[in-house]
């Protein structure tokens, strides 16, 4: 469908959109639409723009990026048909690789996916193979399976749009865990070292920004920066901003 950029809810209807036509091209699950309307539901609440906390997170996740040894990025199919060509930017940016990672798994749309990322660049996509796969105990769901050379071996995992137990467990492996989350209640956001809460459409072109800027500073200008970060009262401000926009409507 085309919408008229008029409409006053046209971002939105774009969003909607791309993971409508995701959901065609087999990328995108039908639990993936559900998934996107609880994301809308909170980004209502948070007032639909990339709040002061979100931008704080983001300086910290891009200098958890840069500092890693082994980031890698981890996408399914509501972020591969929302932020595709910007994960890939990512990926290039901070030396790193995507790798596909699916609660609804199966292996047609794990390949769906991995071509589809593949038209961006090809290089910096890990493509699954029955040989490079291991598994990471604890975790009910397919989302265990994973890459020896991707996740298996990550310091740093960029999990946006996560869906809680994985997100755990890899903290508890002593991964340091990036999420994006609209909903700052989530177990994800709650478990993450960073939590960007954010709609991922925003937060993903901010990152890039601030990872080409943060670029050229030293190693120590970095960790200072990440050092000065507190996920947890972070989450308290945007479980402030969410209160405080219900009362300006009462
Ligand atoms: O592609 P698959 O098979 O791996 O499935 C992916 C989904 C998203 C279906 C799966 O991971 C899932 O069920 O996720 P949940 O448990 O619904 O969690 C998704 C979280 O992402 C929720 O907390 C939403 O608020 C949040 N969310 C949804 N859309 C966005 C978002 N966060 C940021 N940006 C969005 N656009």
């Amino acid at each position: 469908m085309r919408v008229n950029p008029s409409h006053p809810r046209y971002a939105s209807l774009v969003i909607r959109e791309k993971l409508v036509d995701g959901l065609k091209k087999g990328i995108t699950s039908q639990a993936g639409l559900l998934a996107h309307g609880r994301g809308e539901t909170f980004d209502y609440l948070l007032g639909e723009k990339t709040n002061h906390f979100a931008i704080k997170a983001i300086k910290a996740a891009a200098a958890c990026l840069l500092l890693a040894k082994t980031p890698i990025i981890s996408i399914n199919g509501n972020s591969a048909a929302l932020a595709g060509k910007e994960f890939v930017t990512l990926a290039k940016l901070i030396n790193s690789k995507v790798e596909v990672n699916l609660f609804h798994r199966s292996e047609k749309r794990v390949k769906l996916i991995e071509n589809y990322l593949s038209k961006f660049d090809r290089k910096f996509i890990l493509q699954s193979t029955y040989k490079n796969r291991t598994f990471i105990p604890n975790i009910q769901s397919p989302r265990s399976i994973v890459l020896n050379n991707g996740i298996k071996k990550a310091d740093t995992v960029f999990v946006p749009l996560e869906d809680g137990d994985r997100c755990e467990v890899l903290s508890k492996l002593g991964k340091k865990v990036i999420a994006v989350d609209l909903n700052p209640l989530s177990r994800t956001a709650r478990n993450a070292y960073i939590t960007i809460v954010d709609n991922l459409t925003r937060a993903m072109p901010v990152l890039i920004e601030e990872i080409s800027y943060l670029k050229s500073k030293k190693p120590y200008y970095m960790n200072k920066l990440l050092d000065k970060y507190d996920n947890k009262k972070n989450l308290n401000s945007a479980y402030d901003k969410m209160i405080q926009n219900i009362k300006q409507v009462l």
